[in-house]
């Protein structure tokens, strides 16, 4: 039976335009989703936008609009970065749709008969840029006298109002004997420690409804009260798989495997996300993989510094995939992490204009001119043709581990040194010294370059997937022989191959 395996983003608040740091977690959760598929998983990957709460409701109001055509306008921005990006999602979710109040509502009610909650008043600290309450020693003063939260230096605001709580402070012990048994639940481990000196800390009940604005999902039976946006967002990763139609041939997908998220949003996700799950009586998603943070030229990105880069214009000249690439290759996944323009610029010439893109331009035009422009015949193979073939033969099950871990950067990395051998093979092997003096060994020698060629591209689909299709087709490789396994099948000798075209221009700064 195909194994299943369901990956979803956070979903993003529709306060503002897509930046590259939402970019980033789209690009990070489109190469794992399309690795899966390509290693003949049955994938869901989800993305979608976070609709509702106070920050938003502030935002529509800043522009003068009613919050759904606000969020109507916003979310299709997100719709369209995603496209733009090349995202292979299964499903876009907005928590407006009616489909995800049923599901919200649902798990309200699921908690309610469990007797997680119970009605109360909150007096606290909130931060809305951060849609999160605050214990005051979270916080601090600024100088002039307003308080922020240290964490996120959002500032916090003191709220009085009728609340509903979740029981959160009943289920310590369990998270804490959850994650003592599930190594792997929160990734990388220095995150997993954070969350547990959290949780061992002490866990106060949280608040999960407001009163003071609409904008959100009633709670059943008190409409008064609209539900706390985390409890609403959080749903999402069900709703989407038909919650609460727990018989739906959906719902099968149910847990998700990982859920990425960013270093800002770990709490909501490692423990009030589990938390909800345990009281629902629902599985746990397999993983939450937290990524790190992108600055901007050594700045951190913010609407009021203006410098949250929008995604198109790099698009527009850098092209998509060496974008794509860059944010993959660039951090190890997981890190913190400076966007530079010198940086992608050297990584763009180094790694794909003169790395990849020179070995098959050379390969290919060489076989065009001198080879009759087919996949060459393969004489009796010699120790050098058998090492490096070996190592093409070795790749697909390092770089499925690398990615299986989430570890992108190294992924890309073992695909590159297959790269940098095959680059020391030609130059050692020296296909156009034997075109006078032995035209089988010649032949030999480009099959050998093709068949590395093909491992290269078809591993590097997830990460560039338009690039790799135009390799994939220069290389006379067919639609259907492009899955990891296809990589066991030989070349077909004689496949005759089109006029190459060159796959990555050298950026040269003006
Ligand atoms: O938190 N570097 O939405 P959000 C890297 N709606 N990643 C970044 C980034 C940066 N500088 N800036 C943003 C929310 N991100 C909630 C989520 S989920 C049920 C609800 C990415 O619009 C990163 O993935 O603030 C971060 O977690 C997410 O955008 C936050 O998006």
């Amino acid at each position: 039976m195909t194994q299943n395996f369901y990956i979803t983003t956070p979903i993003y608040y529709v306060n503002g335009a897509p930046h590259v740091g939402h970019a980033y977690t789209m690009a990070a959760a489109d190469a794992l989703a399309r690795f899966q598929r390509l290693d003949g998983k049955n994938v869901f990957f989800l993305t979608g936008t976070d609709e509702h709460g106070q920050k938003v409701e502030a935002a529509a109001r800043a522009a003068g609009q009613d919050p759904q055509t606000f969020t109507d306008h916003i979310a299709q921005g997100f719709v369209d970065i995603a496209a733009r990006m090349n995202i292979s999602n299964d499903d876009f979710i907005r928590t407006t749709q009616p489909r995800h109040r049923l599901a919200a509502q649902a798990m309200w009610q699921r908690l309610e008969a469990a007797g997680a909650i119970y009605l109360g008043k909150y007096e606290g600290w909130y931060a809305v840029r951060d849609e999160a309450f605050y214990d005051e020693d979270e916080t601090a003063l600024r100088p002039d006298g307003s308080r922020y939260a240290t964490a996120s230096g959002a500032t916090v605001e003191w709220v009085i109002e009728p609340s509903y709580f979740f029981k959160l402070s009943a289920f310590q012990d369990q998270l804490l004997t959850y994650y003592g048994a599930n190594p792997n639940f929160i990734a990388p481990p220095t995150k997993r420690n954070e969350v547990m000196s959290f949780v061992r800390g002490g866990l106060r009940d949280l608040s999960i409804s407001r009163t003071s604005f609409s904008w959100g999902v009633p709670v059943p039976g008190d409409p008064q009260h609209v539900m706390y946006v985390w409890l609403d967002a959080l749903v999402n990763y069900l709703t989407a798989v038909g919650y609460p139609d727990e018989a739906a041939e959906k719902f099968a997908l149910w847990p998700a495997n990982v859920h990425l998220v960013g270093k800002d949003i770990i709490r909501f996700h490692a423990v009030y996300w589990p938390a909800f799950l345990m009281a629902a009586g629902l599985p746990l998603p397999g993983q939450i993989f937290v990524h790190g943070w992108w600055t901007i030229e050594g700045e951190k990105m913010s609407k009021s510094l203006n410098n949250a880069i929008d995604i198109r214009p790099l698009v527009a000249e850098f092209g998509l995939d060496p974008l794509r690439y860059f944010l993959l290759r660039e951090v190890p996944f997981g890190n913190d992490g400076d966007f530079s323009r010198k940086a992608l610029i050297s990584r763009i010439n180094a790694d794909l204009a003169n790395g990849l893109g020179n070995l098959a331009q050379r390969t290919l035009s060489f076989i065009a001119k001198n080879a009759g422009g087919m996949v060459p015949s393969q004489g009796a193979p010699t120790p050098a043709d058998e090492a490096l073939l070996a190592q093409a033969h070795a790749l697909p099950p390092k770089v499925r581990g690398a990615i299986t871990r989430l570890a992108f950067h190294e992924a890309l990395d073992e695909i590159w040194r297959l790269i940098r051998a095959a680059d020391g093979y030609i130059d050692h092997q020296a296909p156009w010294a034997l075109k006078k003096t032995d035209p089988a060994r010649m032949h030999s020698v480009l099959f050998t370059l093709v068949a590395v060629l093909r491992s290269v591209a078809i591993l590097l689909q997830p990460f560039m997937p338009d690039t790799m299709q135009r390799l994939l087709d220069q290389l006379g490789v067919a639609a259907d022989a492009r899955q990891i396994k296809a990589l066991d099948t030989p070349l077909r000798q004689g496949t005759p191959l089109p006029t190459p075209v060159g796959l990555f221009p050298r950026f040269v700064e003006a």
